[in-house]
C-alpha cells in the first residue's frame, strides 16, 4: 500500500514536471521551447520557438515553430545573397527591371507588396542599396496629389520623411512620379520614364 502510494505520487510528480516543461510559456514573450521527435535519437529538445499562445495545441505549436525556423533560414539566405533587405518590419527587394511607373507598381502588387516608400533615413539607405547595386534610378511609391506640389505616399499615408534633391520637386504638376538618384536623393519625374523596380513587403 505504501509502495503503491509512493509509485502513484512519483508518476503524478513526473507528469506535473513534464507538463510544466511543455506548458511553460512566459507571459511577457509568449515563447516556448518545444520537444519533438528527431530521427533515430527519439525525443530531442529542438530550438523551435513559437509565438503562438500556450492555449494552442503543442503539436500545432511545433508545426508553427518549424515553419518559423524554416522561413527565418530562407530570409537569412536571401539577405546573404543581397536579394532582400530587412529594415524593422519592412522587407525591400528588386527584380532588377526598369519599366514605367504603372508597370513597376503592378509587379510589386502582383508579388503581394507595393513600391518602396522610404519612411525614414534607414529605409532610404536600404532602398539606395538596390539603386547602387543596379546603378539605376528607381521609382518610389510616392505621387503628386491633386494639389500641385504636394506629394503623397501611394498608400495614402502622409509623407513624414522626404529626401528631395536640391531644387526638387520642380515639375509643378508636370512630373507626378518620384525617382531616387544614385546618391539617395529624390526627384519628381514623369511617370512614363523607365526606372528600376524596388518593392516593399
Ligand atoms: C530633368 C528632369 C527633371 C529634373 C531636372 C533637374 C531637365 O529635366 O529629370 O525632373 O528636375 O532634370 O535638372
Ligand atoms: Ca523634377
Amino acid at each position: 500500500m505504501v509502495f503503491y502510494s509512493f509509485y502513484t505520487l512519483t508518476v503524478v510528480a513526473a507528469l506535473l514536471v513534464t507538463c510544466h516543461a511543455l506548458c511553460k510559456c512566459p507571459e511577457s514573450s509568449g515563447l516556448l521551447k518545444i520537444f519533438g521527435m528527431a530521427g533515430k535519437g527519439g525525443l530531442k529538445e529542438q530550438p523551435q520557438l513559437s509565438v503562438l499562445p500556450c492555449s494552442v495545441d503543442n503539436k500545432m505549436r511545433n508545426v508553427f515553430g518549424n515553419l518559423e525556423h524554416r522561413i527565418s533560414r530562407l530570409e537569412g539566405v536571401l539577405a546573404l545573397n543581397g536579394k532582400i533587405k530587412e529594415v524593422g518590419e519592412k522587407l525591400f527587394s528588386s527584380n532588377g527591371k526598369e519599366v514605367n511607373f504603372a508597370s513597376a507598381l503592378e509587379s510589386c502588387e502582383k508579388a503581394g507588396g507595393t513600391l518602396a516608400t522610404p519612411a525614414n533615413e534607414e529605409e532610404n539607405e536600404a532602398v539606395l542599396g538596390f539603386v547602387k547595386h543596379y546603378n539605376r534610378y528607381a521609382y518610389l511609391g510616392i505621387k503628386e496629389s491633386e494639389n500641385v506640389g504636394q506629394f503623397k505616399s501611394i498608400n495614402d499615408t502622409p509623407l513624414n520623411y522626404t529626401n528631395w534633391h536640391k531644387y526638387e520637386p520642380s515639375g509643378k504638376g508636370t512630373e507626378r512620379c518620384v525617382e531616387m538618384y544614385t546618391d539617395g536623393t529624390w526627384n519628381d519625374k514623369k511617370c512614363n520614364a523607365n526606372r528600376l523596380t524596388i518593392c516593399e513587403f
